[in-house]
């Protein structure tokens, strides 16, 4: 199943620099152009592709405080936060190709309200996405996502228009993050204080991948086991791969790190949605640059339904018979 959702959190704002105008919304039609459907098809997944949310346009949509175009962001993540419930509630694995990491609200705010208990969130990303609204140095709400849903957090988000209907659904002990290099103080801040689990670049180095998830792993399922929520940001992958994208950050996981990441949570068979956020098209300086950010978009999400890089084979395979 996916479901597909576009919003530009931020892309119309005459504030932000020619840099940070638009172009994320054209995203998910380039992975389906890569063959996305089909390719998960080929691998022995149903998939229903439930098309690109449409949502209403907000006139005058001020910034509340710091945070920009509120209503906007507001009103869609509850329409996506709408078809994700649906979509759990008939028992499918919904995919959310982004668009901005702002979409993780609706994301995960319509996961959980369709899982009833609790949900562990794995957020692959350079970036923490956990500044509130009153922390965030930019007013994007993409760098926030994170800080509307944490239990932990409710007390120090102010009312927001068109926010009032999120309530948070997530405990900061059930939060994993892989591949962080680019925090904010306060960020880092929240991250120590509420005590989250974080493999940044550095433990990654450290560790290596397979000490991470095998971490990871052991961490989430301490608890009960819970179903998954994987949050990818393709900039958690170093640009020098996937350099269409809106916030790039020197030194981020190789392609088979990331990669890696897929096969073990996909492994674990608690998998229950996925986002795939932050191609950027407009980005790209050149079609190469932007092709390879793409396929690797696809390689992901393969990875996430079950495509092993050892190789695959249907399960009532047999050999012809001479
Ligand atoms: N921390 C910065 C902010 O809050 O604006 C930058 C966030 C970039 C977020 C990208 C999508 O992951
Ligand atoms: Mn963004
Ligand atoms: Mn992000
Ligand atoms: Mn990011």
């Amino acid at each position: 199943i996916i479901v597909n959702f576009i919003i530009t959190a931020w892309g119309s704002s005459g504030r932000l620099s020619p840099k940070d105008r638009g172009g994320v919304e054209d995203g998910p039609d380039r992975i389906r152009s890569a063959g996305l459907v089909g390719r998960l098809q080929a691998q022995g997944c149903g998939v229903k592709d439930y098309g690109n949310l449409r949502f209403d346009d907000v006139a005058d949509d001020a910034p509340a405080g710091r945070v920009m175009r509120p209503r906007a962001v507001g009103s869609a993540s509850r329409t996506l936060a709408h078809a994700v419930f649906t979509a759990k509630t008939d028992g499918h694995t919904p995919v959310m190709l982004g668009g901005d990491h702002s979409l993780a609200i609706g994301s995960i705010h319509g996961h959980a309200a369709a899982a009833g208990g609790a949900l562990s969130v794995v957020w692959v990303d350079a970036h923490a996405d956990i500044n509130t609204p009153l922390t965030t140095p930019t007013g994007n709400v993409h760098g926030q996502a994170m800080s509307y849903l944490v239990r932990e957090l409710h007390s120090k988000i102010p009312a927001l228009p068109h926010f009032s209907w999120i309530k948070p659904c997530v405990s900061a002990k059930d939060i994993v993050y892989i591949g962080l290099r680019d925090v904010d103080p306060e960020e880092h801040y929240i991250l120590k204080h509420l005590g989250i689990k974080v493999f940044s670049m550095t433990e990654v180095d450290g560790l290596g991948i397979a000490r991470v998830m095998e971490e990871t792993c052991d961490y989430l399922f301490s608890d009960a086991k819970k179903p998954i929520h994987l949050s990818y940001d393709i900039d958690a992958i170093d640009p020098l791969l996937a350099p269409a994208t809106g916030t790039p950050v020197v030194g981020g996981l190789t392609y088979r790190e990331g990669i890696y990441i897929t096969e073990q949570i996909c492994q674990t068979g608690l998998l229950s949605a996925v986002d795939l956020v932050e191609v950027n098209p407009k980005q790209g300086t050149t079609e190469a640059q932007v092709l390879s950010t793409v396929q690797i978009a696809v390689d992901v999400l393969l990875g996430c339904f079950g495509r092993r890089r050892g190789g695959n084979h249907p399960a009532g395979y047999r050999l012809p018979e001479p």
